[in-house]
C-alpha cells in the first residue's frame, strides 16, 4: 500500500465519534470525515450551460423531485406488497425472483434501497428496512456467492446503511460480509478473487473472472478498513488491483478475463469501458478520490493515455470506443454497451471534461433513436445488437455527475427526458419492469425490477433535482452501485 493511502478517520472524529453518533448520527460524521477530493473537477464551475433538448419544458426542479418520489415509492410499494423480503420484484406476475441462490432470500432490494430511502427522507421507510436486515439478514447459506455482485450490492449497501444511519448493527453486518467475500482474494494465488464463495462451506470456484470483477471492491474495501480499523480488505483490493495491472501489455492495454490461478489471460481483446471492463476503471479513479491513492491515480492516468490512442474514436460525428487486440491494437469491433454510458463522468472526473462530455453527448444521440436504451449497439449504424432494456442507471450516472461537476442545463434536461420515457415504457402497475424488445410497438416487457434501481436510477434523479439537504454535493462520492460512501448529512 502506498505511504499516501488515506484509510484514516480524522483524530479528532475518532474521539467525538460516541457524542456524534447520538446526537447527529453517523451522517454527520461520513459527511466530516470527507476528505477533500484530490485533483478533481468536483469544484463545480457554476456557469449555466444553454442546452435543452428540443421541444422539451423542463418543470421546476421541486416538482420535478416530487415526481421522482412519488415514481420511486410506487415500485417500492409494490416491492413491499409482492416481494417483501426477498431479492427482487417481478412487477408483471406480481411476485418475486432471488438473485445470489435460488430459494435463499437476502432482501436484496432492501439492502440496495436503504441510502436512497434516507436521501428522499422516507425516514419511516428506512426504519422498516433497517428492522428487516437487522432481524432476518443470514448468510449461513450452503450456495455460491458472486463475490462482485455481493460486494458492491451487500457490503456497499450495508456501508452505505451505515452511513446514513449510524446504526452500529449494520456496520457490523458489513464487516461478517467482507468476511465472508475476504477469502476468495487472500485464498488466490494471484491475489486476484475466484468469482464464488459458498458462504456455508467456503468452497471458491470460478477461476476465470473478467477485469471489472478483479478491481471492483477498492471502494467497498476502503470504506470497511475505514470503518473498522482493520486494513485486511483494502489491502486485498489493492493486491488484486495491482496484479492486473503488471499483466498489461506493452500498449499499456488489458484485456479482459484473467485465470486467477495461472495469472494468464484468457483472451486478448480489450473491450473498455464496456463490460466485462467496465468499472475496472471507475475505481482506479475512486481509489484517489476516496483515498489519496498515488497508485490509482497513476494506473488511472495510463489506461487513459492508452484509450486516446488505441480505443477513442470519433465514427459518424460522435465519441466511441472501439474494441482492440490488447496486444497490437487491431480492430476487433465497433460495439457499444449501454454499460459504456457512465463513463463520461469517469472522464470528466479524471479532468478531460471536454472528452466526458463528448461521449455523454454519443448517449444523448443514441436515446434520440432510441426512448429506452437497448443492451447493446453496432455503432457503425446504431442497430440494437442487443434489444433488451434491463432498466440500467449508466446514462442518469453520467447525467448526475456531470450536473454536479458542470452545472449545464443539458444535464437536467436529458434525465428529464429519460424519466418521461421511463414512465411512458416501463412503468406498469406494480412498479416498473425491464423492457425485452425496445425496438418494436408496442415494446415487449419483461418481469423484473432489478434490484440496483432502488439504489441508482431514482438516486441519480433524486439528487440532480431535490437538491437534499442529506446529501453534501461538494464531497459526495457514489460507487458503481450508486452508494453514497461519502457526503451523506445529518438529519435536520
Ligand atoms: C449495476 O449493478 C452497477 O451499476 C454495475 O456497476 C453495473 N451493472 C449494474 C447496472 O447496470
Amino acid at each position: 500500500m502506498t505511504e499516501r493511502t488515506d484509510l484514516s478517520v480524522p483524530k479528532p472524529l475518532m474521539r467525538r465519534r460516541q457524542f456524534l453518533r447520538g446526537a447527529l448520527g453517523a451522517g454527520g460524521i461520513a459527511a466530516a470525515a470527507g476528505l477533500a477530493i484530490p485533483g478533481t473537477a468536483l469544484g463545480a464551475t457554476r456557469s449555466a450551460g444553454r442546452q435543452t433538448v428540443p421541444g422539451l419544458r423542463l418543470p421546476p426542479d421541486r416538482v420535478v423531485a416530487a415526481d421522482v418520489r412519488r415514481e420511486f415509492l410506487h415500485v417500492w410499494d409494490g416491492y413491499k406488497k409482492f416481494a417483501w423480503g426477498h431479492d427482487q420484484l417481478l412487477p408483471l406476475s406480481g411476485s418475486y425472483a432471488e438473485f445470489f441462490v435460488p430459494g435463499h432470500p437476502i432482501g436484496l432490494s432492501i439492502i440496495e434501497a436503504l441510502d436512497t430511502l434516507y436521501v428522499m427522507e422516507l425516514d419511516d421507510e428506512l426504519a422498516l428496512g433497517v428492522n428487516w436486515v437487522k432481524q432476518n439478514l443470514d448468510f449461513d447459506i450452503d450456495g455460491n456467492f458472486h463475490v462482485f455482485e455481493f460486494i458492491i450490492r451487500v457490503v456497499g449497501g450495508l456501508l452505505a446503511g451505515y452511513l446514513a444511519t449510524g446504526d452500529e448493527g449494520l456496520l457490523d453486518l458489513a464487516a461478517q460480509s467482507g468476511d465472508l467475500v475476504l477469502p476468495a482474494f487472500t485464498q488466490s494465488p494471484t491475489g486476484m478473487p475466484y468469482q464464488y464463495v459458498n458462504f456455508r462451506t467456503g468452497a471458491l470456484s470460478g477461476a476465470t473472472p473478467p477485469i471489472a470483477e478483479i478491481g471492483t471492491n477498492i471502494l467497498e474495501f476502503g470504506v470497511l478498513s475505514r470503518l473498522t480499523g482493520d486494513r485486511r480488505y483494502y489491502k486485498a483490493a489493492k493486491n488484486a488491483y495491482r496484479a492486473v495491472v503488471e499483466r498489461r501489455s506493452s500498449l499499456d492495454l488489458l484485456a479482459s478475463y484473467l485465470n486467477v490461478e495461472t495469472g494468464q489471460w484468457a483472451d486478448s481483446t480489450d473491450q473498455a469501458p464496456n463490460p466485462p471492463d467496465d468499472s475496472f476503471y471507475e475505481y482506479l479513479w475512486g481509489g484517489w478520490a476516496m483515498f489519496a491513492d498515488a497508485d490509482c491515480l497513476a494506473w488511472y492516468r495510463m489506461f487513459t493515455t492508452a484509450f486516446k490512442k488505441h480505443l477513442i474514436e470519433t465514427y459518424d460525428g460522435h465519441t466511441w470506443f472501439k474494441q482492440v487486440n490488447f496486444e497490437t491494437g487491431a480492430l476487433v469491433g465497433r460495439d457499444q454497451s449501454e454499460l459504456a454510458a457512465f463513463y463520461g463522468e469517469v472522464l470528466a472526473h479524471g479532468g478531460d471534461i471536454a472528452l466526458g462530455q463528448a461521449y455523454y453527448r454519443t448517449w444523448v444521440h443514441v436515446a434520440e433513436k432510441y426512448p429506452v436504451l437497448p443492451e447493446e449497439i453496432d455503432y457503425t449504424t446504431l442497430a440494437a445488437l442487443s434489444k433488451g432494456n434491463q432498466l440500467r442507471p449508466e446514462y442518469l450516472n453520467a447525467a448526475f455527475d456531470l450536473w454536479v461537476q458542470l452545472r449545464r442545463d443539458i444535464y437536467k434536461t436529458t434525465s428529464y427526458a429519460y424519466f418521461q420515457n421511463m414512465k411512458t415504457y416501463n412503468r406498469v402497475p406494480n412498479g416498473y419492469t425491464i423492457i425485452d424488445d425496445v425496438t418494436v410497438r408496442p415494446m415487449v416487457l419483461g418481469d423484473l425490477f432489478p434490484a440496483y434501481s432502488f439504489a441508482e436510477n431514482f438516486k441519480y434523479l433524486w439528487l440532480i433535482f431535490s437538491r437534499t439537504p442529506r446529501y453534501d454535493y461538494r464531497t459526495g462520492y457514489l460507487s458503481t452501485e450508486g452508494k453514497i460512501l461519502r457526503g451523506l448529512r445529518p438529519a435536520r
